[in-house]
């Protein structure tokens, strides 16, 4: 059942089955060019506390945390996410994709606000793995939403979301198990 969390915001449980959700952390596990990125803060480089990669059109080139990342080739299992997107009406063009190696790793409250992704992004956002919580917070009331974001799901933001709310996945120490995230974007220049 879809379940629209607040405006502009959907949550789709389920939207991968149990197997095609196992099989695609195997492969996207094995397949993506995962890397440890830094980024600049207060004047210091550190490491930043999950993997990474980015993938997809080339030419595209993305500024996340600071740097610009240059897009590597599609796999077949982002060319199959992205094919499932594309059946929802939706036309991202690169994702850029996080590993949570447990639950040490960990993202701070920010916004995909990028100015390549033009005004009102799209945001489509896959989950495999370990459920983690994700955390909402209202940029003027400072109103905090959670919720579990489960194996096989796809978090839909748009429209207003990003102007409105920061997100966040915090540390959940108790956690022994992986999780990949996928986020696909459009960049619009
Ligand atoms: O891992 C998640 O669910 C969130 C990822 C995220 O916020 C991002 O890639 O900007």
């Amino acid at each position: 059942m879809d379940k629209t969390i607040i405006d502009d915001i959907t949550y789709l449980p389920n939207w991968l089955s149990e197997q095609q959700a196992d099989t695609a952390y195997q492969a996207l596990s094995r397949e993506l060019a995962w890397h440890q990125g830094d980024v600049f803060i207060f004047g210091k480089w550190h490491k930043i506390p999950r993997l990474q990669a980015f993938h997809g059109e080339p030419n595209l080139d993305y500024r996340y945390s600071g740097k610009w990342l240059a897009p590597e080739p599609w796999t077949p299992a982002l060319a199959y996410m992205r094919e499932r997107l594309f059946q929802l009406g939706f036309q991202p063009n690169v994702v850029l994709a996080n590993w949570y190696r447990d639950g040490n790793d960990k993202m701070g409250w920010h916004r995909d606000n990028e100015p390549e992704l033009g005004p009102q992004p799209v945001i489509l956002s896959i989950s495999l793995g370990a459920a983690r919580d994700f955390h909402l917070r209202h940029r003027d009331t400072k109103e905090v939403q959670s919720l579990s974001l489960e194996h096989g799901s796809l978090l839909i933001m748009r429209g207003n979301s990003q102007e409105n709310w920061e997100h966040q996945v915090p540390a959940r120490k108790r956690c022994k198990e992986g999780r990949i995230n996928l986020t696909f974007r459009t960049i619009v220049r």
